[in-house]
């Protein structure tokens, strides 16, 4: 099993060249030993894209065409060398973002673009894209594209580019990958491949290796020998880290590895802020902690979620596919994790008896958070879900809570005697 991919299974239609991609561009990290937590994997919108879900690597995904913009601004503020920013991108959006190309490629940044060319818009029904060849049938040109597509290579390569190449997406493509990958500076690669779905319906009996040799963009390799860039002005940003004041380690904790807590409630009841309280009551326990909020735009009404992560080593991966434990304190907060309660095969789901919980394969604690009143429900919630659980304890959670002033809002001493009796 791959330890860059997540899954062995990607999600693309029988047969399309995205999949030969994505497993050779793991193939090719793994032949250069690269630690997924090394690489940044920036996606664009279509087909290629739905791949984000299946890497072990951080992901960002971009707006259309817009992807190559986003790798460039990791590549410039990064001030550790060694990581590998892979962007993916369909022809669609490299030509919709193409001047974002030939600015990164002209400044030479130091990452790797690699185009997806099935030649059209594959996530949106198969339209004609700048990459398209002359004579290639679409769902918008039933008589066969009347143009040339750009060369992007060309364009790449004369910006600056320090590697660029084309390749046919067919059998092990990983060593062509893995030589842009060990580019200092800027590569692009552009895979051209076929969509099953659209470009061989359109063009039934067409082979690959016939529409490349057509379309006048052949395969090729192009160097330029030149510096990465490396920004050159002092930097100003400040360190956000050394204003923070110090959690001291003042209590044990007694987890065997890491667990996830997901906290899903409505706006304005605190779930944010009890998430917080006991992220801090676990750091001072010993533990490594890692806190992510989650609301809709309007801030002020519907659900609040807040995930967190407990650990005794440091966290990697950030992300929770099935939570060890949800808890749940209102119908806005149901409703925001059911799917996620109904995926749990173990762990706990603490709630309010209020709620009308769907099936699942987690324990299920019911009480009478609410009794404390709406906005301190979330944190009796947390007091119950330490007591139960015996991660950290719920001396800890309180001492957290007192220290920051809580109980001038909330009955805090009243939700330890609850939990202890
Ligand atoms: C700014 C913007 N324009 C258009 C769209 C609609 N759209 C979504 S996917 C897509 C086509 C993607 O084609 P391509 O980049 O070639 O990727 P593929 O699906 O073929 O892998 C389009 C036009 C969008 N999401 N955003
Ligand atoms: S529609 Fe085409 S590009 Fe999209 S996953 Fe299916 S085969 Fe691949
Ligand atoms: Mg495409």
């Amino acid at each position: 099993m791959s330890n860059i991919l997540k899954k062995e299974e990607l999600p693309y239609c029988r047969g399309c060249g995205h999949d030969l991609i994505a497993r050779n561009t793991a193939s090719a990290l793994e032949q250069m030993e690269v630690a997924p937590e090394d690489v940044i994997v920036v996606t664009d919108i279509g087909c290629h894209g739905i791949i984000d879900g299946c890497l072990n690597t951080h992901t960002v995904h971009g707006l259309h065409g817009r992807s190559v913009a986003i790798g460039a601004g990791i590549a410039m503020g990064l001030e550790e060398r060694g990581k590998k920013i892979i962007v993916f991108i369909g022809d669609g959006g490299s030509t919709i973002g193409l001047q974002h190309i030939l600015e990164a490629a002209r400044l030479n940044l130091d990452m790797t673009v690699v185009v997806h060319n099935n030649m059209l818009y594959g996530m949106t029904g198969g339209q004609t894209s700048g990459l398209t060849p002359c004579g290639f049938r679409t769902t918008t040109s039933s008589e066969g594209n009347p143009w040339t597509g750009y060369d992007l290579c060309a364009l790449a390569y004369t910006s600056g580019a320090a590697f660029t190449s084309r390749i046919t997406g067919t059998g092990n493509i990983s060593g062509q990958l893995r030589e842009a990958f060990e580019t200092a500076g800027f590569s692009l690669t552009e895979v051209i491949e076929i969509c099953p779905s659209y470009g061989v319906k359109l063009n039934p009996g067409r082979k690959l290796r016939e529409i490349i040799e057509g379309s006048g963009r052949l395969p090729g390799r192009w160097v330029n020998e030149r510096d990465p860039f490396v920004i050159k002005q002092e930097r100003k940003t400040s360190d956000l880290l050394k204003d923070l004041d110090v959690i001291r380690v003042d209590h044990d904790n007694r987890l065997a590895g890491p667990v996830s807590i997901v906290i899903s409630g409505s706006a304005g009841e605190g779930v944010q802020h009890s998430a917080s309280i006991l992220a801090a009551a676990a750091v001072r326990s010993g533990c490594h902690v890692i806190q992510k909020g989650s609301y809709p735009v309007t801030v002020g009404v519907g659900f609040s979620a807040a995930e967190v992560i407990l650990s005794p080593q440091p966290v990697i991966f950030c992300g929770t596919d099935v939570p060890d434990v949800v808890v749940v304190t209102s119908g806005d907060g149901l409703s925001h994790c059911r799917n996620r309660i109904k995926a749990m095969r173990s762990g706990w789901v603490f709630a309010d008896r209020s709620l009308d919980l769907p099936d699942t394969g987690a324990g299920v604690a019911i009480h009478d958070f609410r009794s404390v009143g709406a906005r301190s429900a979330c944190l009796l919630a947390l007091f119950r879900t330490v007591a139960d659980t015996g991660w950290i304890s719920p001396e800890a959670l309180h001492r957290t809570a007192v220290e920051s002033g809580l109980p001038a809002r909330m009955p805090v001493d009243r939700m330890m005697e609850m939990v202890k009796t």
